[in-house]
């Protein structure tokens, strides 16, 4: 019996060209700077993302990681959102590991900052002050629903940021659900920032892997860094080689995922004691809460497994599913099947 697991996009499986291209890679060390898949990859996530070079790392978290290290100098102040993935969810690595000092503005509900209180929130020269040292946005911004943010707001932020002398980097996990669902290239989302970590491990389903992508100064520090970090691999040509098939034929797809999780939401929200933004969901993930003191989530969640359904309990009533490629419609349809009858024995009792 197939499991429908919508705990995240991240479970996805590589397909079958991915396999095949896997298996006729060509190889080298990528620590000496030789596999020449690699090299093809960052190659093209580089085009993709209107950046003069890539550097493929081991995940997203590494990619944001060894960006905040590159960009700033230890004692640095970053920018960032209170909902933001590198805040909530990359374990303070950019404290522990580079000693950069987080500030924290609140993220507005379309996942973007108030650009005032990012201006104001710049540090001045004083003896006093930590040094500002970069500003991180997110696109889909995962917490708020996986809402896409707009070119216009990216490139709002990049001016104010590039007015005094600062950088901005992009986590771009989900750069490319954005993308399908504005219908804007990555190339615009991406040409005003100075960096953009895309993770190729979620929708677009290959096994392992993300990119770093900025100008060729950044990316040779960057390099060193994720050399110190650890993330140093040496046949990559494996990895990249699935990137590469995930960059070429996985990327229209995700429309599918943008539909079927609409499909999902829309039946949830058909139970009133359902909490959900329908609006906010434009890409493949979905949030909702259902009111803990009157359904333990212990139940909920084990009503679903029950039926081969598996997705994530958040705590404080909050839930979230994550459609991707290996969720067919037919999948979907159970899914909607299960909601219905769930969520109207519940009403009943
Ligand atoms: N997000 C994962 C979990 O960590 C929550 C998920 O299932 O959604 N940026 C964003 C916006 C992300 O959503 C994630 C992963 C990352 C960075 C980190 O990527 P990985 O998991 O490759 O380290």
């Amino acid at each position: 019996m197939k499991i429908i697991d919508l705990r995240s996009d991240t479970v996805t499986h590589p397909t079958s060209s991915m396999y095949q291209a896997m298996q006729q890679a060509e190889l080298g060390d990528d620590v000496f700077g030789d596999d020449p898949t690699t090299i093809k990859l960052e190659n093209l996530a580089a085009e993709i993302t209107a950046k003069e070079n890539g550097l493929l790392v081991p995940s997203g978290t590494m990619g944001n990681l060894i960006a905040n290290l590159t960009h700033c100098s230890k004692g640095n102040e970053v920018l960032l959102g209170d909902r933001s993935h590198i805040f909530l969810y990359e374990v303070g690595g950019i404290s522990a590991l580079g000693g950069l000092f987080p500030h924290v503005l609140p993220t507005l509900q379309d996942g973007t900052m108030d650009l005032n209180h990012v201006e104001e929130s710049i540090r001045t020269e004083n003896i006093h002050f930590p040094r500002t040292g970069l500003i991180c946005l997110e696109n889909t911004h995962n917490y708020c629903g996986g809402l896409p943010v707009s070119t216009d707001y990216t490139e709002q932020l990049c001016e104010l940021a590039h007015r005094v002398g600062l950088k901005v980097h992009l986590d771009g996990a989900r750069i490319f659900n954005a993308s399908i669902a504005l219908n804007v290239s990555v190339r615009e989302l991406c040409k005003s920032v100075d960096s953009v970590m895309f993770c190729l491990s979620k929708g677009l389903s290959a096994p392992i892997g993300s990119v770093l992508c900025g100008s060729t100064q950044f990316i040779e520090a960057a390099r060193k860094n994720r050399k110190m970090l650890g993330g140093g691999m040496r046949q990559t040509g494996l990895i990249a080689a699935a990137g590469i098939v995930a960059l070429n034929e996985m990327r229209s797809r995700l429309i599918e995922d943008h539909q079927h999780a609409k499909m999902i939401a829309d039946s949830l929200a058909e139970f009133n004691l359902v909490k959900i933004n329908r609006e906010s969901v434009q890409t493949n993930i979905i949030y909702f809460n259902l009111n803990a003191e009157l359904i333990e989530p212990d139940k909920v969640i084990e009503a679903f497994y029950q039926r081969n359904i598996r997705f994530l309990y958040l705590g404080k009533s909050k839930y979230r599913m994550v459609t991707h490629q290996d969720i067919s419609k037919e999948d979907v349809l159970k899914v909607v099947a299960a909601v219905k009858e769930i969520l109207s024995g519940l009403t009943e009792q």
